[in-house]
């Protein structure tokens, strides 16, 4: 029998995690970080295992993409973050060490020219990298902004050559719970899916991630490879992705099979439509308690939403 047992972030943020709790976390995750930096963040792998891609970064920052706020510190980015793999809690950099990121093959299946896998350091490797700066909005009502290292998803399309009649890009992450624990809830349809429309993953912004902070990314980020759609709920941008697969049909993606009322395929940014149980008019910017408007497609609507036009039927803000 199947029990479904509602995830945390089914809460709006503040109730799931009462701000006093949130200050005495970050004080003891202040404290902890100040002694042993190797013990949080990515630093820990750095230290143990060289990143065969470690000498690509920094990467060039594309001036293009500029934001209106302050970068969320790294110690506050790195240590709360949105992994059920490793667990349904924020805290899961010390569990997601677990996560072996090499050897690491990445497929390109179903409707490419030649379906075929490659190895994460020669595809990196094969993609022109940049930094740029984005901000990245949770459907729990916290956001950040960041300096993600990588290549424009456009890129990667081109690179796994898709049939002009793939109409949809599904992405998964790897399932191995002997390696992931959280994978061991078996009411999760695991392995992690997500899915763009060809438009959405050839739009300028849709981004693959390698690095964050001029580093290669640590492992609670979604190592060695995820996506950044940052005018999109952080819910879409999967982490750990071992497959690409090029369809003519809609998946039905992770949190739309966990809750469908709540969650669906498009996602994107609107603080005029709520979710079921909290408004998203606003959002907390991680390391600060001060909520500020959001945005909407988060800000980006002007690269975005002539995605949208033909669309109007379906509901495109959850
Ligand atoms: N594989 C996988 N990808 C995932 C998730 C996850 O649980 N598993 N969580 C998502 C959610 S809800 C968010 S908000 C972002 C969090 O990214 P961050 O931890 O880098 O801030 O990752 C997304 N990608
Ligand atoms: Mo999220």
């Amino acid at each position: 029998m199947l029990i479904k047992s509602p995830p945390s972030w089914q809460m709006p943020e503040r109730e799931a995690t009462p701000e006093h709790v949130l200050f005495n976390r970050r004080h003891f995750l202040g404290a902890l970080a100040a002694g042993t930096t190797t013990l949080i963040g990515g630093s820990a792998f750095a230290a143990r295992e060289t990143d065969p891609t470690a000498d690509l970064y920094p990467a060039k920052r594309n001036g293009n993409f500029v934001l209106d706020r302050p970068l969320t510190k790294e110690s506050d980015a790195s240590s709360y973050n949105n992994f059920y793999e490793f667990g349904s809690h924020k805290r899961i950099a010390m569990e997601a060490r677990r996560l072996k990121i090499r050897p690491w093959t990445v497929s390109f299946e179903g409707m490419v020219e030649k379906e075929r896998q490659v190895d994460i350091d020669t595809l990196i490797r094969a993609m022109p990298l940049e930094e740029r700066l984005y901000r990245m909005r949770c459907v729990e009502a916290w956001s950040m902004a960041v300096p993600w290292s990588g290549f424009a998803m456009s890129e990667l399309v081109k690179y796994a050559k898709p049939l002009s009649s793939a109409k949809y890009v599904v992405m998964q992450t790897f399932h191995d719970a002997k390696m992931a624990s959280g994978q061991k809830q078996v009411w999760y349809p695991w392995p992690y899916t997500e899915g763009l429309t060809m438009a959405e993953a050839t739009n300028e912004l849709a981004f693959m991630v390698t690095g964050i902070y001029g580093k290669p990314l640590p492992k609670q980020f979604g190592a060695p490879l995820r996506l950044a759609v940052p005018w999109k709920y952080g819910f879409k941008a999967v982490k750990s992705i071992v497959r690409f697969k090029f369809t003519d049909r809609r998946p039905v993606t992770f949190w739309e099979k966990v809750q469908s009322a709540e969650y669906g395929f498009w996602a994107n940014v609107n603080p005029k439509v709520s979710h079921p149980r909290w408004s998203q008019a606003s959002e907390r910017i991680l390391g600060s308690t001060k909520r500020v408007p959001t945005l909407l497609y988060n800000g980006y609507g002007e690269q975005v939403a002539s995605l949208y036009d033909g669309l109007k039927g379906e509901n495109l803000f959850k």
